[in-house]
């Protein structure tokens, strides 16, 4: 038995890649630095899994972007526009990031976590051409040190499934391709093994997700194909995020010589699934029973118990964690602000390898070589069970007493339009923003000063007051309907509540890669969650204070509190949601009465966050929508209730998006010309909606007729009197004089219409 990861992180303890790669995009390092910075990294990582007892360590899971993209660049499948760089590295950034010309390549979400890749570009017309270069050197460079890697590559069914055809061509799937590339992942397993390589890991997650009979039988071939290949390692075909269902009977009789399964939360059902195909007893077996996703502490014994079955199940049994250790922050012990008993509950990457190899001891050796650890990791779950941060009577005792009463606005929808249009007298087409203004030099600069000490509280509190008068002087001269305080004062917008509610704590460096040099620090979501006080409130009626127009408070709805954190394992989702969303209805009960007459409650989580197998999808969209109600339907009838979400596929959540019953929803559209109106409009949506009329990921300012275009689309499909005048969402990234002059021409644009 042996321990193993299939990754993990990569940017380095204090994000050097980021840093590295950064400066490189800047001009302020060249190329030789960075490649530099990178293989010090990589070699970093190699002597860390080797020291921590990892007995077969991956290769080819850094990346200087996206694994995703990497595979397009091993396969050749590079688009036109992005073929003309200076360099491969430069077409690399590219791709990844765009230029002046060449858009990049679009970005969406890998399965169901937080990290995001680049989704390839695939027509009929694509031909492959292999470039092996990446992973045969990360392979040598880790046997000059010694170690013989297990090179990790994105798997040809799961490239195809994960890639769009830019055209749409009719009839064509990119999984049409699988015959094109399976001969060069063929070359690319002799080069491997002929540069020492003994096994190779082709990652399936897609074959997690409910898969049609046809793609299942494209897996059999390829798989079969490829281990009839003369000149190759064993290869590991890893899968993870969940079970396999109708994939496992397939996979389980393909030729290959082991396969990776997770077994942590529901995919614990791999074990039946095993037992019910008779086991794997000619293969390899690499059990994923530390989660790969979570930052808590492994039950040690369990996992040790669920190991103890799979041996009946398998040729051999090697212990990993479910999946890259990518998606999770690299080390507690970099935690020096966290209670140590507390501490004691999480496990971060570093902290996972031990818990890996230590199951892997427990597995070879005498259990009673591995009896301390097992006795620690006994306490500290005891310790986290019995914790009062972790059960707070008074939260349960709400929790519980909620009724069906409180999931619903007092009056229905009709009612309380009469009496929000007596309060707020808008005119038709009201004009609002989503949220944040463009957070400015001097914002930022205040924030430094704040940390580093040379501003006091009193003095960075005036700065952000004084930022808040300029935003809404700015709104007032624009003359948009609706105001917003511009949210100088907030980091991230979950991070920013995270740190006011208890139960919930922040990290200082549990960075977490979103996607290329971005980085996010989830919130972790570790005890009953109680709102001790206002968090808002003082901001949005100071905003208030300064204007006779409306101006609306702005909040981060359950949904996506949890999607951006990381939850608690002991309780459904849904449990924690409502604990949240409890909290959040304290604040929108006080930000009413504070006056402010419209309340914004964000979910732009709600549809990424839907499970991958369709079973999960109805409980989860249950206590979405239950949580979301219970945050905002305390509210007296004349007091508006704002929802926004972010671009998404919303044909699946239309329903839930409609049960939500939102006084006003906006949604970032103009990406999508608009669609979205149409979809909500099929879908009989009864209440109002704001589509997002500019694009704010373009960088153009959108003319009056651009926008007027837009306009006419959405009232064509949708009753203009129930329309309102937004544009997309990330006001905050961009620039005060085009965000002047966006807003101005939204503004004429829909006194044009109204006229
Ligand atoms: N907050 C959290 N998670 C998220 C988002 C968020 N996940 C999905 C989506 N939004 C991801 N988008 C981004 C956008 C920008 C950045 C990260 C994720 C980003 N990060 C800074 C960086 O890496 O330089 C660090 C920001 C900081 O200092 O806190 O720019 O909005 N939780
Ligand atoms: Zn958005």
């Amino acid at each position: 038995s042996r321990a193993t990861v299939y990754g993990y992180p990569r940017q380095g303890p204090d994000r050097e890649l980021k840093k590295a790669v950064e400066a490189y995009w800047k001009g302020r390092i060249d190329a030789g630095t960075l490649l530099g910075t990178a293989r010090e990294l990589r070699l970093r990582n190699l002597a860390e899994l080797r020291d921590a007892g990892v007995d077969e360590i991956p290769s080819n899971h850094f990346s200087f972007y996206d694994h995703v993209l990497d595979t397009s660049v091993l396969l050749g499948a590079i688009p036109e526009r992005h073929r003309g760089a200076a360099s491969e590295l430069d077409r690399y950034f590219a791709m990844a990031r765009g230029t002046a010309d060449a858009p990049p390549l679009e970005m969406t979400k890998w399965f169901d976590t937080n990290y995001h890749y680049l989704v390839p570009e695939l027509g009929p017309d694509t031909r492959f051409t292999l470039d092996a270069s990446k992973p045969l050197a990360e392979f040598a460079e880790a046997l000059e040190q010694g170690v013989t890697t297990r090179p990790v590559l994105v798997g040809p069914i799961t490239y195809l499934l994960l890639a769009k055809d830019p055209a749409g061509t009719a009839g064509f799937r990119p999984l049409d391709l699988l015959d094109r590339i399976v001969p060069l992942y063929v070359d690319l397993l002799r080069q491997l093994r002929e540069a020492g390589a003994e096994w190779v890991q082709l990652d399936e997650p897609a074959l997690v997700t409910d898969q049609p009979a046809d793609v299942l039988a494209a897996v059999a071939d390829t798989y079969a194909t490829l281990a009839a290949a003369t000149t190759r390692p064993k290869i590991l075909l890893a899968s993870y995020f969940d079970r396999l269902g109708d994939a496992l009977p397939v996979l389980a009789s393909s030729p290959v010589e082991g396969l990776a399964l997770d077994f942590t939360n529901d995919a614990a059902a791999n074990l039946d699934g095993l037992a019910s195909v008779g086991g794997i007893l000619d293969k390899r077996l690499v059990a994923g029973v530390v989660n790969g996703r979570n930052i808590w502490a492994a039950d040690l014994t369990a996992a040790l118990s669920t190991l103890g079955t799979l041996l009946g199940l398998a040729g051999s049994v090697d212990v990993a964690a479910s999946c890259s250790l990518l998606h999770v922050p690299y080390d507690v012990t970099l935690e020096t602000g966290l209670d140590p008993e507390i501490a004691g509950w999480l496990s971060f990457a570093r902290q996972k390898l031990g818990e890996i190899v230590t199951l892997r001891r427990g597995l070879t050796e005498d259990r009673s070589a591995i009896e301390d650890f097992l006795r620690t990791n006994a306490e500290r779950l005891a310790s986290r069970a019995a914790s009062p941060i972790v059960r707070v009577p008074a939260v349960r005792e709400r929790v519980a007493a909620v009724t069906d009463a409180d999931l619903h606005r007092a009056s229905p929808y009709g009612k309380r339009r009469l009496a929000q249009q007596d309060r707020l007298h808008l005119p038709e087409l009201p004009t609002t923003t989503i949220g944040s203004f463009p957070q400015t030099g001097e914002l930022r600069k205040a924030r430094a000063a704040l940390r580093a000490g040379r501003l006091d509280q009193t003095a960075y509190t005036e700065a952000m007051r004084a930022e808040v008068r300029a935003v809404i002087a700015e709104q007032e001269r624009i003359g948009l309907d609706v105001l917003v305080h511009g949210e100088p004062e907030r980091n991230d917008m979950v991070q920013y509540f995270g740190e006011q509610l208890t139960g919930i704590l922040a990290t200082q460096h549990g960075w977490v890669q979103s996607y290329g040099t971005r980085y996010v620090r989830p919130p972790l979501i570790v005890g009953d969650v109680a709102r001790p006080e206002p968090m808002t409130v003082e901001w949005a009626a100071y905003a208030q204070s300064l204007t006779e127009k409306p101006v609306k408070g702005m909040l981060t709805g359950p949904v996506t509190m949890l999607a951006w954190s990381f939850v608690r394992d002991d309780q459904p989702e849904g449990d924690t949601a409502r604990q949240v969303a409890l909290a959040l209805r304290d604040e929108v009960a006080d930000l009413e009465a504070a006056g402010i007459p419209v309340i914004q409650v964000d979910e732009p989580a709600l549809r990424e966050t839907l499970p991958l197998r369709t079973a999960g999808r109805a409980a989860y969209l249950d206590w979405a929508v239950a949580s979301f109600r219970l945050s905002t339907a305390g509210v007296r009838d004349d007091t508006q209730i704002h929802t926004h979400m972010c671009y998404a596929e919303f044909g699946d959540v239309l329903q839930a998006i409609v049960d939500m019953d939102a006084d006003v929803i906006s949604l970032e559209s103009a990406r999508s010309n608009m669609a979205v109106v149409a979809d909500l409009a099929r879908a009989g949506y009864p209440n109002e909606a704001g589509p997002g009329v500019w694009d704010i990921h373009s960088p153009r300012v959108p003319s009056i007729e651009e926008i007027t275009g837009h306009l006419r689309t959405a009232v064509a499909a949708f009753p203009a009197e129930r329309l309102w005048v937004n544009p997309d969402c990330g006001l905050k990234t961009r620039g005060y004089p085009e965000v002047r002059a966006s807003l101005t021409n939204l503004v004429e644009a829909t006194r044009r219409a109204r006229a």
